[in-house]
């Protein structure tokens, strides 16, 4: 594989520090790694930049210094955090997005871009009964202004995009990691679900047990990803996909969670502002462009999740911790 000059922003989050310990397989890669600390992330990188996306000169100067290949911009802020400061979300989201694609479309050199869009861009409450949506369908008009910012991104990288500048975006669904927790999204509940349970903790569910929004775990998001920015230009019809694994209720990951945390228990205290924003994301969406085009297929579905990679991962996290 070439060995590539990386950057990735956010890197400290969840995506981020699996993403990273992927990357860093490759030896010959030189990683970049921005964010606001360094404290969570354990795999070492070549250079760790503490710093906001929003400082125009610290970015600046990283595409001055750095011949960079590749970015993976993850820095962002997520749903339920957006709703409560709506100012940073966009500054953060937007702003920062564009100002990251505005230095790597002045560089002279080729530059791979990776964009973590959600399915938060979609609004399923203006139809009825939609089903399975598509990248193209017309439910696009989010209620969030998280949903709002992921499309104003992608549509700057769309525009900005060239011969020289290869904008790639995947709309993920709700992602759980066994060995972190996500902060600030509205997808939390299911993570949170299975964290608790794994510490012989209950939970108050935010949203309501028939809650259904479509989900994956960490290993399969980060295969998304890697196989996306792996494949050939000339294979990839779109510039945005849709990727899912399994999409059960808030009630089947209580069951799912209970087969193996039998003494757990957990208390439904809806949140209405958060269950607005989940009633407003599909129940489903349809990947098949992303199978299509990439080969894309997810490794879990939802029993296999548990069974082979949360319910070992979160124990052995737990042990150690
Ligand atoms: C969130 O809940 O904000 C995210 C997402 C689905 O984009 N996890």
């Amino acid at each position: 594989m070439a060995k590539k000059i990386i950057l990735i922003t956010g890197a400290n989050g969840e995506v981020g520090q699996g993403l990273v310990k992927k990357l860093k397989e490759n030896k010959g890669n030189t990683i970049i790694a921005l964010d606001l600390s360094s404290d969570i992330l354990k795999t070492k990188v070549d250079h760790f930049i503490i710093g906001s996306v929003l400082d125009t000169n610290l970015i600046k100067n990283i595409f001055i210094k750095y011949h960079i290949d590749t970015i993976y911009h993850l820095a962002a802020i997520l749903s339920t955090k957006a709703e409560k400061n709506k100012t940073l979300a966009y500054d953060v989201n937007v702003n920062g997005t564009k100002y990251l694609i505005d230095q790597a479309t002045t560089q002279k050199h080729n530059t791979s871009f990776f964009f973590p869009s959600s399915i938060a861009v979609y609004n399923i409450l203006q139809g009825n009964n939609p089903g399975l949506i598509k990248e193209s369908d017309i439910f696009i008009s989010p209620i969030t202004i998280y949903g709002e910012t992921k499309l104003k991104s992608e549509e700057y990288g769309i525009k900005k995009s060239s011969n020289q500048f290869d904008f790639r975006c995947i709309r993920f669904p709700g992602i759980i990691s066994a060995t972190s927790m996500p902060t600030g999204g509205t997808s939390d509940y299911a993570s949170e679900m299975i964290h608790n349970a794994a510490q012989n903790k209950n939970y108050n569910c935010f949203v309501n047990s028939e809650t259904r929004i479509p989900f994956m775990v960490m290993p399969d998001a980060i295969k998304g990803i890697l196989t996306l920015m792996n494949s050939p230009k000339k294979c990839l019809n779109n510039k945005i996909y849709n990727i899912s694994s399994f999409n059960p209720s808030a009630s089947d990951f209580y069951f799912e969670t209970k087969k193996y945390y039998k003494n757990f228990k957990l208390h439904y205290e809806v949140n209405t502002l958060r269950q607005n924003i989940v009633n407003s994301w599909p129940n489903n969406i349809d990947d098949n462009a992303a199978r299509k085009d990439w080969s894309w297929s997810p490794d879990f579905d939802l029993t296999t999740a548990y069974k082979k990679y949360l319910i070992p991962s979160i124990n052995d996290y737990y042990k150690e911790t």
